[in-house]
């Protein structure tokens, strides 16, 4: 299994330790496509040495391999906004985490699309299940068929 983990870069670090927890146990469920989210900037490196246009052409092929897109949507990014939109055209299954107590409001376009599973949290431990449960019920029903 794919998952494409989709988490703020150039919006915001603040939960780049987060991101890193939430790719481990992504990664007992397949393989992370996108486990550099969680680590490099947030331990004082740099960004990679690639150009925003091989980051861009890089990341869609991985958005179209991907089985899903789990978004954590927190931090306000362009970045992760897009990269939902793509995803919902690409008729991907997508699930997106929210703390509410960031004081950071969750754009309408994400809370109100419909073709994404929206869900809120407040711990890591809920994070952990919201993402099990969503894996277990997408799994257990073929793309296209599933009720979000
Ligand atoms: C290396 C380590 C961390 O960042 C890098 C180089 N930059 C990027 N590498 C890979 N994906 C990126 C990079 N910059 C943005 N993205 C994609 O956009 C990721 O998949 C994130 O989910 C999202 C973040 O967008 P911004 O707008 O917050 O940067």
């Amino acid at each position: 299994m794919k998952i494409y983990f989709a988490g703020s870069i150039r919006g915001g670090r603040e939960d780049a330790a987060l991101y890193e927890e939430l790719i481990r146990y992504l990664g007992t469920f397949g393989h992370v496509l996108t486990e550099h989210i969680g680590t490099s900037i947030s331990h004082g490196h740099s960004e990679t040495g690639l150009d925003d246009r091989s980051i861009h052409n890089r990341d869609l092929r991985w958005l179209e391999a991907a089985d899903f897109v789990i978004a954590e949507v927190s931090t306000p990014s362009l970045g992760v906004g897009y990269e939902i939109a793509c995803a919902v055209h690409l008729k991907k299954r997508v699930l997106c985490l929210y703390r509410p107590g960031t004081g950071k409001r969750l754009s309408a376009m994400i809370a109100g699309c419909d073709e994404v599973t929206n869900t809120e949290y407040d711990s890591l431990q809920e994070a952990k299940a919201l993402i099990k449960r969503f894996i277990d019920t997408a799994t257990a029903s073929p793309p296209g068929d599933e009720k979000r």
